[in-house]
């Protein structure tokens, strides 16, 4: 290992730092959007498309899992700045065509970022890359499908393959990869959703019965208190700015729990409302407690702890609808208070002022995101959310509710439809029922353990159907040998990435359409479907004409290799899905639940909302048929003397490992991505300036340690002892084996660091090695990070 990272198309030293604004979206954010679509796209396509995002006959927007107001109450241009950057990275007219695959050999595109590879355009056909060839080639379809096919058949058993989904998929090409993966005979499907809200889907099942959220776009209008934790809506999910405005305006208090001050909870100008644009815009969050990195489980458990102290509990919902609640009572009664200070980093008063916020309202919504899911103890917190909410009776109620705020704009629907590597037995017994073979009934594998059998030679053939697996999963370089490791790698994909680049001994990259375009499979105009974050599904259409004329569907693809593969075993029918999607959707009403008329409903102006027992009825379809109150330790992140608590997140021009642009506006950051935010005082404290080029060094338990060369130290407001820098760039920091407990998840927003003078900057120069010695932590624990 020690293999450099990818960096020599990015000048790092040219990056600026400035002030972050204290208001966001407005103007600036329109110009910044429209700019960029139309350099890519020119006038008129930018008009054509960006016309027909979000509108009910139009397409879904590609960026993230926001729900869409009413048909009614939609705007003309109901989309934000980065849903405009996701359309444009689509749309773009630059095509990427075989002469650049003759012009850059693999060991060229290798060296290249993530940001380069997306820049050149939309890949145009099939490219194969030969065992032991140095350029991809052009492959004809056919071929490229007898390839994968002669691989899957060739495998001793089907868990050998490895079928990942990022969260883009329609519901109806999920449906089909599903069946094909299951008939081929593995649950090994993992997904996005285990680096992302998996911790928050194990937290709600077993407390609420269903894992997913519980509010709609009306609560939130008419919530009391909304909390905002562990999440970025301004630049994340910008249109949440919109419905927290609106409840704003109707009455409902903000409270934003965050490590970091993010411009957008901060102060908002609507785009859409000449207010915004002229005005100074509205201050959203009228409490902010900034967190101490991973502080949340003890500040929940505090906020419980002060709500019971106050009575502030609906003994009558806690009476009927819940199990649990006394011995959850008995454990808050022993509340160490020295212990929520250390781990939350705030003061008690903080505290009390966020409970009387929860204390003082009848109607309370609970948001959140990475902030929460991407720690050790995550499913522990997100059931903790769940405590608060219920001791309150904040479930089945109008304005009140559990809403966890989904990542990429279909990753909800891959799941509904069995993305999934523990699909429920009463999936698989729907499945087999409606198609007459018999599923694998063994759980697959996940990300974490993908990678593992990757890296084992356990599993020879990964098959991704979007998404850029060695840039998202943690611990870069593991990854990277893994799927070197691979007999084959495949990527279904729009645009170049480095999945595409560090690949098996053979690999294939297959083009597909995206969602702007439109889609004539089967000589049809074919729709798919999509379900956003508060379970509502409705169809899109895409505009445009292809990209290239050699693109083919997801849906198209997942049926044709299908039939390479399988043949004619199972008797699955491939061509009729591929024919017309309705057949797709007519299995869909027949295996997935709450889905009876699917194809009907879908096309209904604004689609349908699929059922939420707790939601609709307050009941909760749990083992016990109640909701479950739970215990659990505090567990505090003990971080020793000399190191940080690292969080990895999102600039504000990126979307995951798309990385549109250079900047990070609401945080001042301009022209680079290698920088790492960190307290004024920590800086001085470890012997560092402003403006210093560190390397990264996470440690990890077991004595390993990782690098991450070359990141400028910028102040910032944090608080104490925790730092924050950008992803992909970190994640080759973040250990395999550092998961959340239940979940799986990568624990990438708790990373245990030092900084160390960066080993060679630009000039070649290395600098003096650090003057103030770096103390060595507690040894107490075996796990020197966590202690209960
Ligand atoms: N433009 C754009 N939109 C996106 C994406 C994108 O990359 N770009 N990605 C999409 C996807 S897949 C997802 S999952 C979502 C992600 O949406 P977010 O969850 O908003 O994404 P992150 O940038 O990871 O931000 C995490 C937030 O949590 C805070 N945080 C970190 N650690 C803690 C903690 O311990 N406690 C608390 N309370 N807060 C903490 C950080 O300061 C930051 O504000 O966005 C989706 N939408
Ligand atoms: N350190 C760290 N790591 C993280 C995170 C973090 O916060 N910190 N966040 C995690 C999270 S929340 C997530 S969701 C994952 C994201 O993991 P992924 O979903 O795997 O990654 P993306 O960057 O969203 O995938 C982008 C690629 O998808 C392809 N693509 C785009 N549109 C389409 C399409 O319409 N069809 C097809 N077939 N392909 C398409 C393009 O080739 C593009 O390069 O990353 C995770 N990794
Ligand atoms: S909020 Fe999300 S779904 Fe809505 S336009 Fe913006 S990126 Fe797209
Ligand atoms: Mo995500």
């Amino acid at each position: 290992m020690g293999r450099r990272a990818p960096r020599h198309d990015i000048d790092e030293s040219a990056v600026e730092v400035g002030d972050a604004p204290d208001a966001v979206a407005g103007t600036t954010a329109v110009g910044v959007a429209l700019r960029h679509a139309v350099e890519q796209m020119g006038v008129t396509r930018t008009a054509r498309t960006l016309r027909k995002l979000n509108q009910a006959d139009g397409f879904d927007c590609q960026g993230c899992a926001w729900p869409d107001p009413d048909p009614e109450h939609r705007h003309p241009a109901e989309f934000c700045e980065n849903g405009a950057k996701a359309v444009t990275e689509e749309a773009t007219r630059r095509l990427l065509d075989r002469g650049f695959f003759e012009q850059h050999p693999l060991a060229d595109l290798e060296d290249r970022t993530d940001y380069w590879l997306g820049q050149q355009g939309r890949i145009t056909e099939p490219m194969v890359l030969r065992a032991g060839a140095t350029h991809y080639e052009p492959v004809s379809w056919d071929d490229a499908f007898a390839l994968v096919a002669g691989h899957l058949r060739g495998l001793e058993s089907p868990d050998e393959a490895v079928f990942y989904t990022s969260g883009k998929t329609s519901n109806e090409a999920a449906f089909a990869y599903q069946l094909f993966v299951r008939a081929f005979g593995t649950n090994n499907l993992p997904d996005c959703s285990n680096m992302c809200h998996e911790s928050t889907s194990v937290a709600l099942s077993e407390t609420i019965g269903i894992g997913k959220g519980s509010v709609s776009l009306d609560d939130i209008h008419r919530a009391r208190l909304v909390v905002v934790a562990g999440q970025n809506p301004g630049t994340n999910h910008p249109r949440m700015l919109t419905a927290l405005e609106e409840a704003k305006r109707n009455g409902a208090r903000i409270l934003a729990i965050n490590p970091l001050r993010e411009a957008g909870l901060v102060r908002f100008k609507n785009p859409q409302k000449a207010r915004g644009i002229v005005g100074h815009g509205t201050a959203l969050a009228d409490l902010h407690l900034p967190v101490r990195v991973n502080g949340d489980l003890a500040l929940f458990q505090a906020i419980g702890a002060l709500l019971l102290e106050w009575d502030a509990v609906d003994h009558d919902f806690v009476a009927h609808h819940t199990a649990g609640f006394d011995a959850w009572a008995e454990h808050l009664a022993d509340l160490d208070w020295d212990v929520v200070e250390r781990a939350t980093g705030l003061t008690r008063a903080q505290v009390v002022e966020a409970a009387e916020m929860f204390r003082d309202s009848d109607a309370t919504v609970l948001c959140w995101a990475m902030g929460i899911t991407q720690h050790r103890n995550s499913v522990a917190t997100v059931k903790e959310f769940v405590n608060v909410i219920l001791a309150q009776g904040n479930i089945g109620k109008p304005g009140a509710g559990l809403c966890p705020v989904r990542g990429h704009s279909n990753v909800q629907g891959d799941r509904t439809m069995g993305i999934w590597e523990r699909a429920k037995p009463e999936f698989l017994d729907a499945l087999q029922a409606e198609f007459g073979f018999d599923p694998p009934r063994e759980p697959g594998l996940d990300t974490v353990h993908a990678i593992r059998a990757l890296r084992d030679g356990q599993a020879r053939v990964f098959f991704g159907m979007g998404g850029n697996f060695v840039s998202a999963a943690p611990d870069t370089e593991v990854t990277e040998d893994a799927m070197r490791n691979a007999d084959l790698t495949v990527h279904v994909s729009t645009k170049l990435n480095r999945s595409h680049v560090v690949t098996g001994r053979e690999a294939l990259i297959l083009p597909a359409l995206g969602r702007s375009e439109r889609d004539r499979t089967g000589g049809r105009d074919q729709r798919v479907s999509v379900e956003d974050s508060m379970s509502a599904v409705h169809a899109s259409r895409g505009p445009l004409a292809p990209a290239s004329p050699h693109l083919r569907s997801e849906v198209d693809i997942v049926c044709t290799l299908a039939e390479a593969t399988l043949g004619s075993a199972h008797d699955l029918p491939w061509a009729e899905f591929r024919s017309d999607y309705t057949a797709i959707r007519r299995r869909i009403a027949n295996v997935v639940p709450g889905c009876a008329a699917y194809d009907e409903k879908v096309d209904q102006p604004g689609g349908f909302v699929l059922p939420h027992p707790p939601r609709d009825s307050r009941t909760f379809p749990t083992a016990a048929g109640l909701a479950v109150f739970s215990v659990s330790p505090i567990d505090v992140l003990h971080v020793p003397e000399g190191r940080l608590l690292l969080q990895t997140l999102r600039s504000h021009d990126q979307f995951n490992t798309t990385i549109y642009g250079l900047d990070d506006r609401y945080r001042g950051i301009k022209g680079g991505r290698r920088v790492v935010f960190v307290h004024p005082d920590d800086i001085a404290h470890l012997g560092f300036a402003d403006g210093d080029r560190v390397d990264l060094v996470s440690e990890w338990h077991d004595g390993s340690e990782r690098t991450a060369p070359g990141f400028r130290v910028v102040p910032y407001d944090t608080p104490r002892g925790c730092a924050a820098a950008y992803y992909p760039e970190t994640n080759p920091l973040v250990p395999l084996d550092s998961t959340a407990v239940g979940s799986n998840t990568p624990a990438s927003k708790s990373v245990v660091v030092r900084l160390e003078p960066a080993r060679a900057t630009k000039a070649g120069v290395s600098k003096a090695p650090l003057t103030g010695s770096v103390e060595t932590g507690d040894k107490r624990s075996t796990d020197p990070i966590h202690q209960s």
